[in-house]
């Protein structure tokens, strides 16, 4: 692993082409806190922090994003959201990453697990329990396609796409900082630099103060 900290407290004002907010009160990642790059990571970084900022760019179930930052294997980012992710009903916040299914076969997907926890200081995260090394990877984020393209339609976010993750099961009442560690047991294709391990799009608060 490089040791390398990348420290990019930017935050960005206005909106997106892509109509996402970035101003504070938004539901998306406004400001990358922290990023170090694990082993092959380097896809995307030229458009930090930008990539994972604001709304997802899914491509859907048979296609992953590009518009992503690879974190390489034991790579790990923490983000600022726009407001504070607080445990309402349900889930609580997706994070998008760019599994899909290869050839559009449900059967056989593309998954690059990463373990996803919150904060409220930045410094101090509690993690949801995720089963990176069998399948369907529990309770880890990058397992699923992200069908969202701009913002997410918050009356229906089941069409989004993403993994869901709910404050509640942590006894959490509300964070302001999501953390995804990459969580990769399985190599091959996805140790590849630039690209290895688990590939960040975007992170949207489904509750928020
Ligand atoms: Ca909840
Ligand atoms: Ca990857």
């Amino acid at each position: 692993m490089r040791a390398i900290t990348l420290l990019a407290s930017i935050a960005l004002v206005g909106c997106r082409a892509d109509g996402s907010d970035l101003t504070p009160g938004s539901p998306y990642a406004i400001e990358v806190h922290q990023f170090t790059p694990g082993t092959g990571a380097g896809f995307g970084q030229e458009h930090m922090p930008d990539i994972v900022l604001g709304a997802p760019r899914g491509f859907g179930a048979s296609m992953g994003s590009t518009d992503v930052l690879s974190l390489g294997l034991g790579g790990r980012i923490v983000l600022a959201l726009g407001a504070p992710v607080t445990d309402g009903e349900g889930d609580d916040l997706i994070v998008f990453e760019n599994a899909f299914y290869i050839g559009g076969v449900m059967a056989a997907p593309f998954i690059e697990p990463g373990i996803v926890g919150v904060s409220s200081d930045g410094v101090n995260f509690t993690e949801w329990p995720c089963d990176p090394s069998t399948s369907p990877h529990t309770g880890c984020a990058g397992v699923t396609p992200v069908i969202a393209n701009g913002s997410v339609d918050l009356s229906d976010t089941q069409a989004a796409g993403g993994d869901r993750f709910d404050l509640a099961d942590l006894g959490i009442a509300e964070a302001n900082y999501v953390r995804i560690r990459d969580a990769n047991v399985v190599t091959g294709m996805r140790a590849n630099p630039p690209t290895a391990g688990f590939d960040l799009d975007a992170i949207v608060a489904l509750h928020h103060r």
